[in-house]
């Protein structure tokens, strides 16, 4: 190898205080690991010291504990964007301590080429295989990797020996030119390649060589509970009364999914709907539940950003290889998100929603209005361009004490325009064609729970006309009660 070895401690001495800094992978998928627990250790000993240290990171979405953990931990991320999901970063976030600014998935690649957040003094990506002259195959996640590799002054490898090398093939690499040269994206089917399986890095810019032996660490998914299960079921229905209603094609479109407990359940009730034909998908995270459908043939294909599964899925896939890999290709962030290729492709993305107002807008992102959870991730790259939007949650949170359908959602990721279906473990609310008050009507009886209807239907009441007749001054009642009596059925309206 012609690359300087590196310990990770030494290559984390390379990153001062205030350094920008871009990451390789998707969710814990394909994200450095030992560099980064280094780098916090560094950051402790500095504080300790009185000196200040912190750093600017870019990543392709939410990363591991490695990065956002022991950092957050350490209290050494000053900018942090897109996708977070970290208990530790989400306190830091939500005390100020880091200043996490949200974006679409799609669009963080080309923003910082387009310079808008300054240079990028590192690019730290993990490979599970590089050659001297600079030719690497990612992880599981392809995230920002080809836009970090490119802009970054400085690369450090992670070389990562407990990921299959088996990964070889599997990406599809290909960075759009920027405007005014931008062409189509030529991608017309799901399993498309149009770009490179290796990513290309200058080795001159090559710091050197960390070696790990890591898995990507993603938990297996605990048992569905009933309230997933049924949410799941009625989104499959609905897919079925749409396909035989002939409102989808007879092939089907290609599925987007996204991530958490609800997404999964609609994906294991999608094995059950065998009135559905075999599908593809495009999506941004393939978790276990997508190998289970590609194990019992539901799924044919899946064009994914990252492989986001569990050690044991890991070890079925790459125990079946010949089978499974010429099924998958994983793309970069602005691929696998991209808005020109969801409309162009039909896609049917299927997205989790905090809460959602009797109207159709949708809070993906702020629990009770203020505090950030995760970030809106690639929900609004699907919702707004898909050929059918589908929003599901619960009725209900916190025992009953939340309701998930409110008057007014206190924080606005999606409005109404972008959201086709609303489902809850209640029942669907097609919103499609109806204006805001039959949308309320249609919320209110098929997706709120019980205890929650006739509050909700006294609010639609108190409105004092309008197109949408929100009653201003009772708009917040349900977060009010919630935040004074610990129950949102207490909320005086
Ligand atoms: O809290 O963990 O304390 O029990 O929020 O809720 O029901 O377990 O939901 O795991 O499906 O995740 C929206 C967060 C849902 C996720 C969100 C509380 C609830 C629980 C989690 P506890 P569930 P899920 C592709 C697409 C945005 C990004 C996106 C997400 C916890 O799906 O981050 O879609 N989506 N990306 O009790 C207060 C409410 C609440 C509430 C739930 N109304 N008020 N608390 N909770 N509703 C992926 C990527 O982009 C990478």
């Amino acid at each position: 190898m012609g690359f300087n070895v590196l310990t990770a401690a030494e290559a984390a001495s390379f990153i001062k205080n205030g350094a920008t800094i871009g990451l390789s992978g998707f969710t814990a998928s394909g994200a450095p690991k030992d560099t980064f627990a280094a780098l916090a250790q560094i950051a402790e000993a500095e504080h300790e010291a009185g000196r200040p240290f912190k750093v600017d990171l870019f990543t392709g979405a939410s990363t591991n504990k490695y990065v956002d953990g022991a950092l957050s931990l350490a209290n050494a991320i000053n900018r942090r964007t897109p996708y977070q999901n970290t208990p530790d970063l989400r306190k830091r976030i939500n005390a100020h301590d880091a200043h996490y600014f949200d974006m679409h998935l799609s669009e963080l690649a080309q923003k910082l080429r387009y310079g808008f957040f300054g240079p990028l003094d590192f690019a730290v990506i993990e490979a599970v295989d590089v050659t001297d002259d600079g030719r690497l195959v990612l992880g599981t996640g392809a995230g920002i990797s080809t836009t970090i590799a490119q802009l970054a002054k400085h690369i450090i490898i992670e070389l990562n020996s407990g990921i299959s090398k088996k990964l070889e093939g599997l990406h599809d690499l290909y960075m759009p030119a920027d405007p005014p040269y931008r062409r189509e994206i030529p991608i017309y089917n799901v399993n498309d390649r149009i770009g490179s399986p290796y990513l290309y890095v200058d080795p001159k810019k090559v710091l050197g060589v960390v070696h790990t032996n890591a898995t990507d660490g993603v938990a297996p998914f605990s048992a569905l509970d009933e309230t997933s299960e049924h949410i799941g079921a009625n989104v499959c229905n609905f897919l079925v009364h749409e396909l035989k209603a002939g409102r989808l094609p007879k092939e089907f479109l290609p599925l987007q999914s996204g991530v958490g407990n609800v997404a999964n359940a609609v994906l294991y009730g999608l094995a059950e709907a065998t009135e559905i034909p075999p599908f593809a998908m495009y999506t941004e995270v393939a978790q276990d539940a997508v190998l289970d459908l590609m194990e019992r043939d539901r799924c044919k294909f899946v064009s994914t950003c990252s492989l986001t599964m569990s050690d044991d899925a890991m070890s079925r896939l790459f125990a079946h290889d010949d089978e499974f890999c010429k099924r998958i290709v994983i793309r970069p962030s602005e691929l696998s998100n991209n808005p020109e290729i969801v409309r162009r492709l039909g896609i049917i993305s299927m997205n989790t929603a905090l809460e959602a107002d009797i109207f159709g807008a949708i809070n993906s992102t702020h629990v009770l209005g203020t505090k950030m959870m995760n970030g809106i991730g690639g929900s609004g790259d699907f919702t707004r361009n898909s050929y059918l939007s589908i929003f599901s949650c619960p009725s209900v949170s916190k025992g009953g004490c939340i309701s998930n359908i409110v008057p007014m959602v206190a924080h606005q990721d999606h409005s109404e325009h972008s959201v086709d279906v609303l489902v809850t473990d209640q029942g669907v609310a097609d919103l499609r064609g109806k204006d805001p008050v039959q949308r309320a009507e249609l919320i209110i009886e098929n997706c709120a729970h019980p205890d929650y209807r006739p509050l909700l239907h006294k609010y639609l009441s108190l409105g004092k006309g309008g197109q949408t007749p929100h009653a201003l001054c009772a708009s917040f009642a349900f977060h009010n009660a919630f935040a004074e009596t610990g129950d949102m059925r207490n909320a005086e309206l």
